[in-house]
């Protein structure tokens, strides 16, 4: 019970073990369709580790001995994602408000689970102990940056099994920048045609239909986790503007674009057309999101007059709002007129007290903690370093409520790591950069402050590492971190 992250908001060993037997069974209650699929994540990752059958068994008669029983039941002290996970010799009794209490309570059972590496094949073996288990945050986010360099829909759903593995709940992708446009708006046909046909260094373009859209929403919700669509305006829009010249103000397209240079772009504020345009992306995007955000960007409009900045980003709140969905926008739209059910999303942390002077809350993804594309150090192979390095430590030892004088734990609705692609171009530099650092945002989204600290974490971790590496999953070997 000593290597979970993130970390349970209250645990207890009771020094035995539960044993799999080859005669267990899943017994689910109440059988529906939601309880009978996340059980099934449970035994088809338990089936993986032992072969044996594991019949999942729909509202069970009685209770039978070395069993797992998986049970919703009302408890609103769980809340919607809580659980309640106790493992004696004799069974495992997991049970929540929620599938997806019973889902985060399943992480946390198959992290109990020996690790791989030291598995003798055909056993699964758990130390005994009871956990109750609940959030500190809402929002436990990662972002990832598809704008620079475009990456496939099945590398997205692998970042997406190990977002789930710990607990995040929003994967926000950063659909759109200078460099490329990821996502087909049938409107605007050559917003992905033309600009999804360019990126960083020209290396990896491309983009998704809104049917590959589809089903990484579908994939990434029966994990629980909410794809967050950001399309940043107004700056970071040369593709756009490439694709259109109709958009520019001089009605000439811009070339593609393929540094890594920002903040030389801006839609043209003050032609109708350009609301037009932003109207049929947020409509269309709306339709493709059932998740109640649409990012809008915000960030680093060096190129958009000031004025005009403020008026644009209450017009395009009006737009989100109009179809069904609340504004998440970079810090910077703190200085505008907002509503209160805007989200601001802190990475510089100037302008977060403006948003929630306003009655917007926050989103913490500071720079200098959970820029997860900083470089480690200087030898580095990838990031950059404009937040200055950030190390396994950076990432982990740092409190969200007392980030900013300003903001005090009830204006932040979470937290979230960005990973920004101007330097990444394989799967393998994702989680390079992401391993063991969007773990430590994982812990300090999920678990309570006063339970964290990095001599405990950096222990904890280190089983992990065992696990990826068994897993083959690339990560950074910190020196920080006595690796097993
Ligand atoms: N700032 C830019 C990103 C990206 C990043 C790289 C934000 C909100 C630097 N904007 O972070 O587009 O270039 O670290």
């Amino acid at each position: 019970m000593n290597h979970l992250i993130p970390l349970p908001a209250s645990l207890l060993p009771t020094q035995l073990e539960f044993q799999l037997g080859p005669d267990t069974q899943i017994l689910v209650a109440p059988a529906t369709p939601e309880t009978l699929r996340v059980s099934e994540f449970l035994a088809a990752a338990l089936r993986r580790a032992t072969d044996y059958a594991l019949p999942i068994v729909p509202d069970p008669p009685a209770h039978a001995r070395d069993q797992i029983f998986l049970t919703l039941h009302d408890d609103s002290t769980l809340g919607a994602e809580g659980y309640e996970l106790n493992l004696t010799p004799d069974g495992v009794f997991l049970r929540a408000q929620t599938p997806a209490g019973l889902f985060y309570g399943i992480q946390t059972l198959l992290q109990l689970g020996a690790p791989l590496s030291a598995q003798e094949p055909k056993t699964w073996r758990a130390a005994t102990g009871s956990i109750r288990d609940v959030p500190r945050f809402a929002w436990r986010g990662a972002m990832l940056d598809v704008a620079r360099h475009f990456f496939s829909v099945q590398d997205i759903k692998r970042y997406i099994d190990w977002l789930a593995a710990y607990k995040l709940n929003r994967l926000h992708l950063h659909l759109s920048d200078d460099q490329g446009w990821r996502i087909e708006i049938k409107t605007w046909d050559k917003l992905a045609t033309i600009g999804g046909s360019g990126s960083v260094g020209g290396k990896k373009s491309g983009y998704y239909t809104q049917d590959e859209y589809r089903e990484l929403v579908a994939y990434a919700a029966e994990r629980f986790i909410v794809i967050v669509p950001e399309i940043d305006t107004p700056g970071h829009t040369n593709a756009a503007l490439a694709a259109y010249p109709e958009l520019n103000c001089d009605g000439v397209a811009r070339e593609l674009y393929t540094g890594i240079e920002v903040g030389f772009s801006s839609l043209c504020l003050d032609k109708e057309i350009t609301y037009q345009f932003l109207e049929d992306v947020i409509r269309e995007l709306a339709a493709l999101t059932p998740g109640e955000f649409i990012h809008i960007g915000g960030d680093e409009a060096h190129a958009t007059d000031k004025t005009a900045y403020t008026q644009f980003i209450a017009r395009v709140e009006t737009i989100v709002e109009k179809y069904g969905k609340r504004m998440v926008g970079w810090e910077e739209i703190g200085q505008t007129k907002i509503s209160a059910r805007a989200i601001a999303q802190l990475w510089r942390g100037e302008y977060g007290a403006q948003a929630i002077q306003q009655g917007a809350q926050v989103i913490l993804s500071p720079g200098k903690h959970a820029y997860l594309d900083m470089q480690y150090n200087e030898q580095s192979p990838l990031g950059l370093h404009w937040a200055g390095y950030v190390e396994a430590q950076d990432a982990y030892a740092w409190d969200p409520a007392t980030f900013s004088a300003d903001i005090g734990e009830s204006n932040i609705l979470g937290v979230e790591a960005a990973l920004w692609s101007e330097t990444l171009l394989t799967f393998d530099d994702i989680t390079f950069m992401a391993f063991p650092r969007l773990t430590a945002i994982a812990e300090i989204a999920w678990s309570p402050q006063a339970a964290r600290n990095w001599e405990s974490y950096r222990q904890r971790v280190a089983a992990h590492g065992a696990r990826w590496q068994a897993l083959g999953l690339h990560f950074y070997r910190s020196p920080q971190i006595d690796w097993e």
